[in-house]
């Protein structure tokens, strides 16, 4: 349970070494980790900080969709893809407004650029919400999760829905060894998305009745992604499971690259101070049969009382 979270911060804050990245923040970094969760002793939401499930829910039904533009997410209140679109937006001959070079860290060591970096966030969302055309060229963040997930792009000009062949497949052959889906497209990486996909695969396993999945994921952002990431493959198992009539199994999350941003050190010692709580339930509404059909208030996650939660910033 939340225990195998707790531990993997311990163990990358101890034996963890200290890397460069891609966003220029640096971090304490492991290689290779894996943790398991028992899906029947409870949803894992971390308990020693408060995770918002709604953000998780609500970014899992955009993948679910095949949905891959940010306005989505903006209707629902969800703002974690923001930047990723918004650097587009920046970088484009249409954007006249000030510098936002490296908005990222700027916007954190720098308060007077800032107050630039919001005022043109807030143009930008607004934009994104209520002009289809601005939307449309700059809310898309290209080949992500959604469009891998059910538009996989074949070399002869067809689309598979991956998400859709592998719930079939578990129904049909729950005992084969092939349940599974890729986000990770090689022919797509380097030019035709906003970020490469942190989760790359994922593979199903049935037994005694009992749906189980396990993550590869090739990056992961200990302090902010991955309790987002556990809750939403715990969440997706579930949904799988409720529509094949099987009890779901244990999450089993392999991490590549597991690290701890040096601005999230202190977050980190704050939580692994804290006790663990009793996990809360998930409780799904029984009217509905597809996962394809799940919506926001389908969807309830009882007895949840977290620690507070924990502010951190975000590496762009
Ligand atoms: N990039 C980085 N650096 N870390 C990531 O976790 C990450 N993601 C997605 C894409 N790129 C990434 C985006 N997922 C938050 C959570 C998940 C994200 C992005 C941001 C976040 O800031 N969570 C806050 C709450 C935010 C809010 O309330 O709006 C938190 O406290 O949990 C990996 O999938």
């Amino acid at each position: 349970g939340e225990q195998a979270y707790l531990d993997l911060c311990k163990t990358v804050l101890e034996k963890g070494t200290k890397k460069e990245d891609r966003t220029n923040t640096g971090t304490l970094s492991v290689f290779g980790h894996q943790m398991r969760f028992d899906l029947n002793e409870g949803f894992p939401l971390l308990t020693t900080k408060k995770v918002p499930f709604r953000l998780i829910a609500s970014e899992l039904l955009w993948f679910i969709k095949g949905d891959t533009n940010i306005r989505y997410l903006l209707q629902h209140n969800n703002n974690i893809w923001n930047e990723w679109a918004f650097e587009k937006w920046v970088k484009s001959e249409g954007y006249k407004g000030p510098d936002m070079n490296d908005f990222g860290i700027r916007s954190q060591q720098d308060s007077e650029f800032n107050e630039l970096y919001q005022i043109e966030m807030v143009k930008f969302k607004d934009m994104i919400l209520h002009d289809d055309t601005f939307a449309k060229e700059f809310g898309d963040l290209g080949s992500v999760y959604g469009q891998q997930w059910r538009e996989w792009k074949t070399s002869n000009g067809e689309t598979i829905d991956q998400l859709k062949q592998v719930i079939q497949s578990i129904k049909n052959n729950p005992d084969s060894r092939r349940h599974l889906v890729t986000a990770w497209n090689p022919e797509d990486v380097p030019s035709n998305m906003a970020l490469p996909p942190c989760h790359t695969m994922f593979q199903f396993y049935v037994a005694e009745g009992k749906l189980s999945c396990q993550l590869y994921q090739r990056s992961g952002d200990i302090f902010l992604g991955v309790p987002f990431n556990i809750a939403s493959y715990a969440l997706l198992t579930h949904l799988i499971a409720y529509e094949c009539n099987l009890q779901v199994g244990e999450f089993i999350h392999t991490l590549g690259d597991a690290h701890i941003y040096s601005n999230h050190i202190e977050q980190i010692t704050t939580q692994l101070n804290r006790e663990l709580r009793s996990l809360p339930t998930l409780k799904l509404n029984e009217g509905v049969s597809s996962v394809f059909d799940f919506e926001m208030e389908d969807m309830e996650i009882l007895n949840y009382n977290p620690h507070p939660s924990i502010k951190a910033p975000v590496a762009v």
